[in-house]
């Protein structure tokens, strides 16, 4: 009997506390995640902090996860990663964090509820998403038919240093 799995991209981002050790321990806890198993992570990235500017360089990277969860189940796993990390959640929107874990696209589902918006409604713009995404899945398209490595390819570049 197979259980079918579903393709869910992952966006991980820190710039407080060792932010690689940060994103580096996350992948580590994700890969332990129950029906799951990870099939790629990108390189990490050392990019300027968009939004707010008043806050220092983030790590960003991007994996891949097998999942037979449903979104929901992955972000409720997701936040509490989030918060054993020591994430707090205040008044600080778009201001600097230990950890950051985005449910990027769920396979080509698309989702608008309270808690979950999917494709993430920012990734179009963001070339800290785009690039380590069109890394490690060069063929792949948003639901609605669109090139992930063509976004990539001509999105506005900000001095994202790949690592590694
Ligand atoms: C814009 C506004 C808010 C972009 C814009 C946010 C990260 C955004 C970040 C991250 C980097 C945020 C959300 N225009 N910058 N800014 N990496 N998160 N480099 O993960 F992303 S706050
Ligand atoms: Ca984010
Ligand atoms: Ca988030």
């Amino acid at each position: 009997m197979h259980i079918s799995k579903t393709t869910a991209y992952i966006g991980l981002g820190s710039n407080l506390s060792k932010p690689i050790e940060q994103v580096k321990a996350a992948i580590e806890v994700i890969a332990k995640l129950p029906q799951s198993h990870i099939s790629a992570v990108s390189s990490l990235y050392l990019s300027k902090p968009m939004g707010p500017q008043d806050q220092d360089d983030y790590i960003n990277a991007v994996l891949a996860l097998e999942t037979s969860l449903t979104a929901i189940e992955l972000l409720d796993a997701l936040q509490a990663i989030e918060h054993t990390a020591g994430r707090v959640r205040k008044d600080n929107r778009w201001g600097a964090r230990i950890l950051d874990l985005d449910i990027i696209l769920f396979g080509d589902e698309v989702i608008d509820s309270p808690r979950l918006t999917i494709p993430h409604y920012g990734m179009c713009e963001r070339e800290f998403v785009l690039v380590p995404l069109a890394e490690i899945s060069p063929q792949l398209t948003l639901p609605n038919g669109t090139s992930v490595k063509l976004l990539s390819q001509n999105i506005e570049k900000n001095a994202m240093v790949k690592l590694n």
